[in-house]
């Protein structure tokens, strides 16, 4: 991710791919607008991950040993973690570490109540980049890294290699590591999941406008965009664009550009894997897989490796 919003769309729009990271996505707006996609009926990942976890959390945390501290990447609402929390033998801490500060704070107030004792140290981090844990962590025996909700597929191979290597050197020897990775499957279930019939993504997606609109006063008309989900092979990937639809020209931070009709910004990337794929990314840096757990439908796969 570029250091600032500004940087990060100059670049985007002084270069022909017209890329900017997923990141942005994340305002108050996007991570709202991501929680109602995650309750779409065409949305299969966070319902079918959260099904993987109620029937084999007690399997999963079986192999982890007590006083754990569990470090979750990108927590969001930290929905999943509470069932996570229950199951594990007596965690030593936990640390919620999210791009969004305002679902942070809110998350980390919700898991304190429910679990009082429990010392919960949030801390805002965009994990696209180098990361550090915070200093004052509670007594503890290994860690539990958890990054769940397939957050990881945002990254490209050497970006998400680079962030499996930092996370085992932050986690430390003997850590465990928790990941849910989306399958590879039909475009005919993976482009209703990104592109819904009730216009939520395409919403998420035009509010990345609304945004630089606002943080940069750019003159972006959203209704000039027409979002659109596209499936691609090798490696498989969903792609999210904003492809315009008319020759426009826009003003950001003091300069001007023209996009043509058709010209697309590409918002998103979100991989899909298999197991093999995955388990030789996460072999290149320094994890072994020792076990994986799938849905009956073969979507969505939590795979739990180790140091
Ligand atoms: C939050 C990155 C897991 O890639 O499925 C959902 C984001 N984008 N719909 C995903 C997203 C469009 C989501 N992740």
């Amino acid at each position: 991710m570029t250091d600032t919003l500004q940087n990060a769309v100059l670049a985007a729009l002084r270069d022909p791919a017209h890329r900017i990271s997923s990141a942005w996505l994340y305002d108050q707006r996007g991570s709202a607008l991501f929680e109602a996609i995650t309750q779409l009926p065409s949305y299969y990942p966070t319902r079918t991950e959260i099904d993987i976890l109620d029937t084999h959390l007690p399997e999963i945390t079986a192999a982890i040993p007590g006083h754990t501290l569990v470090v979750e990447l990108g927590s969001g609402s930290s929905r999943k973690t509470v069932p996570l929390l229950n199951s594990l033998h007596q965690p030593a801490g936990y640390v919620p570490l999210d791009i969004s500060a305002d679902y942070l704070a809110d998350a980390a107030d919700g898991l304190s109540a429910q679990f009082p004792g429990l010392p919960v140290l949030p801390r805002v981090a965009d994990f696209t980049s180098a990361f550090d844990l915070p200093a004052d962590l509670p007594e503890h025996g290994s860690r539990l890294g958890f990054f769940p909700g397939s957050t990881i597929g945002n990254l490209d191979t050497g970006n998400a290699r680079d962030l499996l290597r930092h996370c085992r050197m932050l986690l430390g020897g003997d850590s465990r590591f928790l990941v849910g990775i989306d399958l590879d499957k039909s475009p005919d279930i993976l482009i209703p999941a990104y592109d819904d019939p009730e216009g939520v993504t395409a919403a998420f997606n035009r509010n990345l406008l609304v945004r630089i609109n606002r943080e940069l006063g750019a003159d972006f008309d959203p209704d000039d965009f027409r979002h659109e989900a596209r499936y691609f092979e090798a490696p498989a990937r969903i792609e999210m664009h904003l492809v315009c639809e008319r020759a426009i020209t826009i003003h950001v931070a003091g300069e001007r550009f023209e996009l043509t009709a058709g010209e697309s910004l590409h918002t998103e990337t979100s991989r899909k894997y298999n197991i093999e794929a995955f388990s030789t990314l996460a072999a290149g840096a320094g994890w072994s897989v020792s076990g994986h757990w799938i849905d009956a439908r073969g979507r969505f796969a939590v795979m739990l490796m180790h140091a």
